[in-house]
């Protein structure tokens, strides 16, 4: 019985000693200590909305940098000739600017020495100001509202384009490339939805469409059939949704219930699987686009979608290949500053240069990606099908032109190949 105590208290110590230890080296990875004589523990932190109509979304961002953990680790990289190891720590915003504050200041409070995110503009501006504040470098794989390179941080960093690019884009497509005369206009009011909004506006116009309507909603809405009523009296010819998939699906149902003929398009947080889901048979012929190229066309796209597949058995939704990247932007720095110390690598990473899962990873002077692209796409037979690539970086377009060159040359190969089986089958002699 005294022995059995004993073991008992044995572990108990043994395991608040444990945590202490924890505890130390939490707090003493982001100065740089390291957690063991041989390796080097540093956290970073990762958020995106884990609940709520875009979890969805808020999964993959956080797939991808898990993903980008997983592989970084395996590469048993070395600071200070220490093996790092990288931890994630992933936090959950609701999409809330509010509670992304107190997210924020709960990851600077635990030392982490970078955080990847937020996924919405919403949250990852008002967050940017606490990570500025504790000289902690922040790279969002999706925030696309200009604002957020726009305040002079530098901490701050994105790795897609912006809604600027975007929005021009999306204008000037739907008035050059479906014909748009009359548009009309909804948003969500978030910083995301109507900064992009906003944006799609001022390229339509500038492209010759006459704005006939200009209506919001918000981002927790489920019924759309008053605003797209008023609409359908406008007679426009596109109707252009700024805000998430988590509306745009219901939204494109709804047009089609109305009766309405009118093109839907929407931008890259309506681009997703998810919405084709949620639209159904309304998804065909409606139009989206991405800040970056399409998956396959990105260097390490296809390799990533399949391994992405194969771990958490659902397809891509949008940004996770951006939070990869992002991580290992982060990474990228530390080891090239030998340091996890915030203040010593922050300057790296202004000077990143390296081919990412979605392209080349370089930033200019605000933070912002350089030579981001922005795709077109419309829905055919239930899939996302490019229609326009805009930019992107050139070593990019060169590579991707290598590679379609390479599938060419493996295709006419493959039937070569196919042409000498065929022929070696037949005069092999039988034994
Ligand atoms: N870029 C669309 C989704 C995220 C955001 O900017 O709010």
């Amino acid at each position: 019985m005294q022995m059995r105590y004993k073991a008992a208290l044995l572990t108990i110590i043994g395991a608040l000693a444990l945590y202490g230890c924890g505890q130390d080296e939490a707090t003493s990875s982001a100065s740089g200590d390291a957690s063991s004589d041989d390796v080097i523990t540093v956290v970073i932190g990762h958020v995106a909305p884990l609940t709520g109509n875009i979890a969805h979304l808020g999964k993959d961002n956080e797939n991808g940098a898990r993903l980008a953990v997983d592989d970084l680790n395996a590469q048993q990289l070395k600071i200070g000739g220490k093996t790092l190891v990288i931890q994630l720590q992933g936090e959950d915003d609701q999409a809330d600017p509010k509670t992304a504050t107190l997210v924020a200041q709960k990851l600077v409070d635990s030392r982490v020495a970078g955080v990847v995110g937020h996924l919405n503009s919403g949250t990852t501006i008002p967050a940017s100001q606490i990570y500025a504040d504790a000289g902690i470098p922040q790279v969002s794989p999706s925030a696309t509202n200009p604002t957020y390179t726009l305040q002079g941080f530098k901490t701050a960093f994105r790795v897609m384009a912006d809604d600027i690019q975007q929005g021009s884009v999306l204008g000037r497509y739907a008035v050059k490339g479906l014909g748009a005369k009359r548009m009309a206009i909804i948003d969500d009011r978030t910083a995301y939805g109507q900064g992009l909004a906003d944006e799609v506006e001022k390229g339509a116009k500038a492209a010759g469409a006459e704005i006939v309507a200009r209506e919001f909603t918000r981002n927790d809405a489920t019924d759309f059939r008053a605003i797209l009523t008023s609409i359908k009296s406008r007679n426009p010819d596109v109707i252009f949704y700024g805000g998430m998939d988590a509306q745009a699906g219901p939204m494109a149902k709804q047009m089609r219930q109305l009766g309405m003929d009118a093109k839907f398009m929407a931008g890259d947080g309506g681009c997703s699987p998810e919405f084709i889901k949620l639209a159904g048979d309304a998804a065909e012929g409606t139009y989206c686009s991405q800040t970056g190229l399409p998956l396959e066309k990105m260097p390490r796209g296809p390799a990533f979608a399949k391994r992405y597949m194969e771990k958490f058995g659902s397809p891509v939704q949008i940004y996770s290949p951006y939070s990869y990247d992002a991580v290992q932007v982060l990474v990228d720095a530390m080891v090239r500053a030998g340091s996890i110390d915030p203040a010593k690598y922050l300057p790296e990473i202004a000077r990143t240069s390296f081919e990412g899962v979605s392209g080349r990873v370089e930033f200019d002077e605000k933070g912002d990606l350089r030579n981001g692209a922005v795709t077109v796409y419309v829905v055919r037979n239930g899939k996302h099908e490019v229609r326009e690539i805009v930019g992107g970086s050139p070593i990019d377009q060169a590579a991707a032109a290598v590679r379609a060159n390479i599938d060419a040359a493996k295709l006419a190969g493959d039937s070569a190949a196919r042409a000498v089986g065929e022929k070696v089958r037949t005069v092999t002699p039988q034994p």
